[in-house]
């Protein structure tokens, strides 16, 4: 009984201190309110949110007025007898059909917002959002545009040796980008484990499924940038998989689309043509090494290269990384090791990053092996290896969307 007392009186006070928050200005870092975001989802469920802590506040003042006047006003000293009555059915009818007229209320606006949340018809964008441990990957179906969306706070910051930044975790190296007033569909799916989608500006929340496509929508109405985080327990990392949305206006967007598709083509034509790579040099090799690998490898094998045994391996005089054949070490990273949390790297990274990494990891941390790995000795295992399997293709999207 006492802990019932004690639950309402807190569910008042949260309410009380939400409403309060709504009267103060939008962007404060005391904001208490959730926040109304930039979609007509997010709009609807600030709503809704907003109905039902009324009707909480409104309850709460109800409930503690009553209490708190009995107490004061039929407060007897010790000996008085207590009266002894029981059993009113006008009374019991009333306070069931209330709180059931109270239900009734809250639901129906409630599954309206639901129904316009499930319907993804008519989209104009498609996007599928894929989660790795511990990135997003992003495709766009329609436009042939695909990349991975990385963490990019610095390890310095995240080890205490740097003050930490403003945007502390919520970075990424490449954001998603979006157009403001276009539908967005997005299917949301994972490559691992359970992950989850979160974005509250836009009110999207989507639990991404390995073997699942779970679908959801945005029309965002404000250009500017909004972030949001993985919200389901994935692994080690799992506050290390920020999600970075940029929206833009459509013109901008349109433009942004020509460069990337550019990018592409212009890659395409290059494995058409089979230019041979350009070799680099060692520091080059090295300096790039060492960027990607702290962006993408980071995360399990540390940027020491200790790693974080027995889950994850060292890499710092791993007999991979400084033993021979070297095909061996370039291999694992382009397929990965099936069955472990060390995935396939072949689509996420070009030969040339590849090599880099490669030639990183042979010679970083006391690994003083010389070597000097070259695009070119990338493409040659890459070409060899015909076992590998390709991530989920466009045709099986289809199928399953
Ligand atoms: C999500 C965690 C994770 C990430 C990110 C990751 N790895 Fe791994 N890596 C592993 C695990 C786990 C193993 C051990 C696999 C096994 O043998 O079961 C491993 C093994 C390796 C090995 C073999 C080490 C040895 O001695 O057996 C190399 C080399 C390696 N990873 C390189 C990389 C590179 C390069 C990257 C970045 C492009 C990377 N890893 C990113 C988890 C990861
Ligand atoms: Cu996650």
């Amino acid at each position: 009984m006492l802990k019932r007392v004690k639950l309402g009186h807190t569910m008042a006070l949260l309410c009380m201190m939400g409403f309060m928050g709504v009267a103060s200005a939008a962007a404060d870092p005391w904001q208490l309110n959730m926040p109304r975001g930039v979609t007509p989802t997010s709009e609807d469920m600030f709503d809704l949110h907003m109905i039902a802590m009324v009707i909480c506040l409104i309850i709460g003042i109800v409930v503690f007025g009553a209490m708190i006047y009995s107490i004061i006003h039929h407060r007897k000293s010790i000996g008085h007898k207590a009266a002894s009555f029981h059993d009113n059915t006008r009374l019991e009818i009333v306070w069931t059909i209330i709180p059931f007229l109270i239900l009734v209320g809250l639901a129906i606006p409630a599954t309206k917002v639901l129904q316009r949340m499930e319907d993804a018809e008519e989209s104009e964008v498609t996007i599928k959002i894929t989660g790795y441990q511990w990135k997003w990957r992003y495709e766009y179906l329609n436009e042939g545009i695909n990349y991975f969306s990385n963490l990019s706070t610095p390890y310095d910051e995240i080890e205490g040796k740097k003050p930490k930044n403003q945007w502390y975790l919520l970075q990424v190296d490449k954001p998603l980008v979006l157009p403001i007033n276009k539908k967005v569909r997005f299917l949301v799916t994972s490559n691992d484990v359970i992950h989850s989608w979160w974005v509250p500006d836009l009110g999207v929340k989507r639990d991404a499924i390995p073997g699942f496509i779970h679908e959801s929508w945005a029309r965002i109405q404000e250009p500017g940038v909004y972030r949001g985080q993985c919200t389901e327990l994935c692994g080690i990392n799992h506050a290390y998989m920020p999600i970075v949305v940029k929206a833009l206006p459509e013109k901008e967007y349109a433009e942004w689309v020509k460069q990337q598709t550019k990018v592409t083509d212009k890659y395409a034509q290059d494995q058409a043509q089979a230019a041979p790579p350009k070799d680099m040099t060692f520091a080059e090799l090295m300096k790039k090494g060492e960027e990607k690998y702290n962006l993408i490898c980071s995360a399990c094998h540390k940027p020491d290269g200790k790693g974080l045994p027995p889950m994850f391996p060292a890499l710092q005089g791993s007999s991979v990384a400084i033993g021979h054949p070297i095909s061996r070490h370039i291999e694992l990273i382009l397929n990965g090791v099936p069955g472990s949390a060390m995935q396939a790297y072949k689509d996420q990274l070009n030969d040339e990053e590849i090599a880099a990494i490669t030639t990183y990891e042979r010679n970083a941390w006391g690994n003083k092996t010389g070597d000097l790995i070259q695009p070119a000795d990338v493409a040659k295992v890459r070409k060899a290896d015909v076992k590998a399997p390709k991530l989920v293709s466009k045709a099986q999207i289809g199928g399953l969307g």
